[in-house]
């Protein structure tokens, strides 16, 4: 969109408010009877994952509004340019490459005149010998013992999809290992982890793109501490050290072998990188194969996301749909519910995906948008979720669309749970389009003084993302589908969905009070609410 007109100037957008004025009063139980198949229609495969959109407050006329605003916001073009390695984060000036993680061995992408591709493969080769290693007990402790637990220490991109990953993908995991993942300053993190562990048993994966991030190096240094002092050796360093960052000069000054460092590049951004050697913990889990195969379900989907037209393209018709609700219908948050609990972190996992990379006010030319951008991403793995706080959502005065994610196959043997489980899924999904009118109630023989109370006025979208079986392939195809979405929602609003200057801020204020919380700390000369947040503190810890 750069250079051209503002997003609510265009003339797409325009026709979209037009016909949402003339289409809101629709209800979803208008919709499927006035066209009944819509439920075999709105639907769309790509990469082994099928959506089914037909209960969203859409008709095919609202989809060709969107296809046009999204080709006259240029979404192929910027989709194009995003695949070919063209410096899209433009505030930081780096292309951004993370289909070039996954992309095969026989394919090449140049970025400044180096073949990436062969680069990614090279450092795979890597991962997947030492991988080998470790779980084939070849790579010994210090001591001579075999390890027997890996703690990947890291934080936000360097966190939330290694520990993701390594939940979904459990039952593909060698059980003999363990996996812990350190991620908060706080200390209980650290010594929670550590605390019922041999150290001669133990490797830790430092994970950072910097490997300057406060929290994972006060988190590395303490572990060093920690085995060292046990030990009593430095040399023990070697052995239970790896690490995985962009930044050679700081990993040998910590004291980790940059021969066990595994690298990876700046065309990577931190959410962007669990399929990059941050991934290593997963590897270590489910080894190099099964990695293989979750990089393959990642690649397949941005083959889909790249080569198949809008109209039946899943990231986009899911970010359009996003656009739809939050600019027209005002919609502040999202739910994402997964039916497994494998699943249990991908929320998290999708909040930071989703709400670092669309939580901007500014578009590419630095001017306020002046329209909403992304939207607030929570959620919880149903059933569970639907015993707190699905309430809401079926009563609530809040319209909250709602992403439903099941697999027809169990990965327990107990298949009677699956069924049940997956019944619930499809029930929400109808149960939150078609709601229990008043007349059905009273057919039910329920009492008139609660019929206000019981009514369910339905009316509320879901997506439901259907696959095969939570497998390594169906993992990845499912968060490239998420990242696709995320980058045709940024493209729309025309923003830079790759850089997160908001975080800075907080970083470099914690810098300044770190010192401050020391009795011998300099004027305190914050704010009078902080200067006594801070006094208060050192109170309690006797710093007068
Ligand atoms: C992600 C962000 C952020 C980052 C962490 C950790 O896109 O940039 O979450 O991943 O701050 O950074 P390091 O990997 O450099 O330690």
């Amino acid at each position: 969109m750069i250079d051209g007109p503002r997003l609510p100037q265009t003339q797409a957008w325009q026709a979209l408010k037009t016909h949402y004025e003339e289409s809101r009063a629709k209800t979803l139980r208008q919709l499927f009877g006035e066209d009944p198949t819509r439920g075999e229609r709105f639907c769309a495969e790509g990469a082994d994952l099928f959506l089914d959109y037909s209960k969203n407050l859409i008709t095919q006329k609202t989809l060709s509004l969107l296809f046009g605003l999204a080709r006259e916001c240029g979404l192929e073009a910027r989709r194009d340019a995003m695949f070919r390695g063209d410096k899209i984060n433009i505030t930081e000036n780096r292309a951004v490459l993370h289909t070039a993680l996954r992309a095969p061995r026989q394919a090449s992408i140049r970025v400044e005149g180096t073949d990436i591709v062969a680069e990614v493969h090279a450092v795979l080769g890597r991962m997947a010998d030492f991988a080998d290693r470790v779980r084939s007990g070849r790579w010994l402790g210090c001591t001579g013992k075999r390890i027997k637990h890996v703690i990947n220490i890291g934080i936000g991109g360097s966190y939330l999809g290694p520990e993701m990953a390594y939940l979904a993908l459990r039952p593909f995991s060698q059980r003999t290992l363990g996996f812990r993942f350190v991620s908060n300053v706080d200390g209980t993190d650290f010594s929670e982890a550590t605390r019922d562990l041999d150290p001669a048993e133990t490797l830790f994966i430092i994970s950072s793109k910097t490997f300057t991030t406060l929290e994972t190096m006060t988190n590395a240094l303490t572990a060093r501490q920690w085995l060292v002092e046990a030990l009593g050796q430095k040399e023990a360093v070697a052995a239970h050290f790896v690490a995985v960052s962009t930044n050679e000069a700081k990993v040998r000054e910590f004291g980790i072998d940059t021969a066990n460092m595994f690298g990876f590049w700046d065309w990577v951004g931190g959410r962007y990188s669990m399929d990059s050697a941050i991934g290593l913990s997963t590897m270590l889990a489910v080894g190099p194969q099964n990695f293989e195969d979750m990089l393959a379900g990642f690649h397949a989907m941005d083959q889909h996301f790249l080569t198949a037209p809008l109209e039946s393209n899943l990231p986009a018709i899911m970010g359009l749909l996003t656009v739809w609700y939050n600019n027209f219908f005002d919609v502040q948050t999202i739910g994402l519910m997964p039916y497994a609990s494998y699943l249990k972190r991908f929320p998290a996992y999708m909040q930071q995906l989703q709400m670092e990379s669309n939580g901007k006010h500014v578009d590419l030319e630095g001017r306020m948008v002046g329209y909403e951008t992304g939207p607030i991403i929570w959620g919880e793995p149903g059933t569970d979720a639907q015993h707190s706080f699905y309430q809401l959502i079926h009563q609530g005065t809040k319209l909250i669309p709602c992403d439903l994610i099941g697999f027809c196959r169990p990965l327990s043997p107990l298949e009677r749970h699956h069924d049940l489980l997956m019944a619930n899924m499809f029930a929400q999904a109808e149960a939150l389009a078609f709601g229990k009118t008043a007349e059905e109630l009273n057919a039910e023989g329920s009492p008139a003084s609660q019929t206000p109370f019981r009514v369910c006025q339905g009316n509320r979208p879901t997506n439901v993302i259907l696959a095969e079986s939570l497998t390594p392939r169906t993992l990845g195809a499912l968060v490239a589908l998420y990242e696709h979405n995320v980058f045709t929602q940024g493209v729309l609003w025309n923003i830079d969905s790759f850089d997160q200057w908001g975080v800075e801020l907080g970083k470099v204020l914690a810098g300044k009070i770190i010192p401050q919380l020391c009795s011998t700390a300099p004027r305190l000369d914050h704010d009078s609410s902080t200067n006594g947040l801070i006094r208060r503190y050192r109170k309690y810890n006797d710093r007068p």
